[in-house]
């Protein structure tokens, strides 16, 4: 497990993570770039899953992308945080890590689900993200090398605190 700061769209895994919608049709942030720089065919396949629910995850191939495949996971709404933010949050990491761990894949690269436009506070986004992924990969006994790719430095920097208070 890493934290880098980068744009996802550039990272050359097996898997890059998409926070999505429900529909899978697209939208702006992190999923917007990734419709962009995947190309047109990312957007028929999506049209082909019928959507995604909050928590669950879908996987395509990652067409222009240097990634090989994206799983598409829907993050929650930020609603206050008594309405299940933090359960469907922490399925959103774990189901993506299942789906990659079924197909064998070695590689996945998160961004901070729901913390953009979803209004999820990003510092306990980050605790999620970390402690479920962890509890995951030992769970599933996988070895998948996991980077959590953030787009700001505040982020950058909230990731590098938990993985070193997790080592
Ligand atoms: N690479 C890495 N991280 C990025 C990139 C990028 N290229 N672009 C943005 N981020 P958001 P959400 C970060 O809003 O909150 C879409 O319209 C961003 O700084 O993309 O889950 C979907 O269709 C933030 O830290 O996703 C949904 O409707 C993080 O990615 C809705 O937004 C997530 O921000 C989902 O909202």
């Amino acid at each position: 497990m890493k934290a880098i700061q980068a744009d996802i769209t550039t990272l050359n895994v097996d898997a890059i993570v998409n926070a999505a919608n429900s529909s899978l049709l697209g939208g702006g942030g992190v999923d917007g770039a990734i419709h962009r720089a995947a190309g047109p065919e990312l957007l028929k396949e999506c049209e082909t899953l019928h959507g995604c629910r909050t928590g669950d995850a879908k996987m395509t191939k990652g067409y222009r992308l240097p990634a090989r495949y994206v799983i598409h996971t829907v993050g929650p709404i930020w609603r206050g945080g008594k309405n299940g933010e933090d359960a469907k949050l922490a399925s959103c990491y774990r189901r993506s890590l299942e789906i990659a761990h079924q197909h064998n894949l070695l590689s996945i690269a998160f961004p901070a689900i729901s913390t953009g436009v979803y209004g999820f506070p990003a510092e306990r986004a980050a605790a999620i993200a970390v402690k479920t992924v962890t509890e995951t990969l030992k769970n599933l006994n996988a070895a998948i090398d996991v980077i959590f790719c953030c787009f700001s430095s505040r982020d950058l920097s909230l990731y590098e605190k938990l993985l070193a208070e997790n080592r």
